[in-house]
């Protein structure tokens, strides 16, 4: 089980990398056929914010063993002062800068955000895949879901988002350890019943309803929204997973073909696909040209030897 978390670690994070390299060139090639050419030509996919935070919170869970949000803020704020050309949302910048100058942790600064309600993007559900690697399930999985999401989003909406995500990741890399494939009715129906908010618990129910009864990805979408409100965005990412969990390629079909925002829903959906299936079985043309992708593959081994199933 061992080498197996390890692959299945490692495939979250080149599955998010992949989906949020490949998904960010859907918004300039929206047609599938023009956009694997582009794929298939590129010499490098290179990743966006969504990746680049999930690689910080991997590292932090490896090294720090568990999530302290003080040094997990730095760690953000480290990550977008070396590199902040990764096309950050507008609030994730302003909570660094601000809880620089001041001294303060930036899980205080992001509590203040539009009006004290805090920030309900997906910002914190695009990057929280390791999370659900590391705890796989339970109250501990849930706990540092939240306290992650808790760093630039504060909102309710924002952290059920997250904590819905990093509960599909988790799941993904239980059954697989198992050997069982998932089921994606039974997964969306539980999963309606652990959102603590009534939005996710709408969305999420309107998920469980298309995948009985077979909804067509297109006006699942437009039932959903296709907002970059957490609300909206995670649980149309969730279902692209659970409607093909074994295979990568339609998931992420799926996730950015269907409008909204391509990048950060195909890092979602691809991260928990790639937590199911594993790095080997991940496309291989695609994984071979995955920005960072060595350091991503021993971050997900680390992962893995930090929390051995
Ligand atoms: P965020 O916290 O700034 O939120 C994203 C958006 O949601 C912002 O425009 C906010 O103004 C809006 N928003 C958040 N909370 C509220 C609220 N309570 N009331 C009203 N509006 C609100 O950033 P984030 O980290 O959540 O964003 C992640 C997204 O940013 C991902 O898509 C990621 O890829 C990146 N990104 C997005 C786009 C895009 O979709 N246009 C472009 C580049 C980068
Ligand atoms: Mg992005
Ligand atoms: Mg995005």
């Amino acid at each position: 089980t061992g080498e197996t978390l390890r692959d299945l670690a490692a495939g979250a994070l080149v599955g998010c990398a992949l989906g949020d390299a490949i998904g960010e060139l859907a918004f300039v090639h929206p047609e599938r056929e023009a956009l694997l050419r582009v794929v298939a030509g590129s010499h490098e996919l290179v990743y966006t914010d969504d990746t680049a935070m999930a690689v910080e919170l991997a590292r932090a869970l490896a090294e720090d063993g568990g999530v302290d949000r003080e040094r997990l803020g730095e760690r953000f704020a480290a990550a977008f002062e070396a590199e902040p050309w990764r096309g950050y949302g507008p609030g994730p910048p302003k909570i660094f800068r601000t809880a620089q100058h001041r001294g303060k942790p930036c899980h205080e600064i992001a509590a203040l955000l539009h009006g004290g309600q805090g920030s309900l993007g997906n910002g914190a559900a695009m990057r929280v895949a390791p999370v659900g690697v590391a705890y796989r399930t339970g109250a501990a999985l849930d706990h540092a879901a939240r306290a992650s999401a808790s760093i630039t989003h504060a909102h309710d909406i924002g952290q059920d988002a997250a904590v819905l995500q990093a509960r599909t990741v988790g799941l993904a890399v239980t059954h697989a350890l198992a050997g069982n494939t998932l089921d994606g009715e039974r997964v969306s129906r539980d999963l309606v019943r652990a959102a603590q908010t009534g939005e996710m618990q709408k969305k999420m129910g309107i998920v469980a309803a298309a995948l009985s009864d077979g909804t067509p990805p297109e006006r699942v979408a437009h039932a959903i929204g296709r907002s970059v409100a957490a609300h909206e965005s995670v649980p149309f990412a969730i279902y692209a997973f659970l409607r093909a969990p074994a295979d990568f390629e339609a998931v992420l079909d799926c996730a950015m073909l269907n409008g909204g925002d391509r990048d950060t829903l195909a890092a979602m959906a691809g991260a928990a696909c790639g937590a199911h299936i594993g790095l080997s079985a991940l496309p291989a043309a695609w994984a071979a040209h995955a920005e960072n992708r060595e350091t991503l593959i021993g971050l997900g081994h680390a992962l893995a030897d930090a929390f051995p199933a």
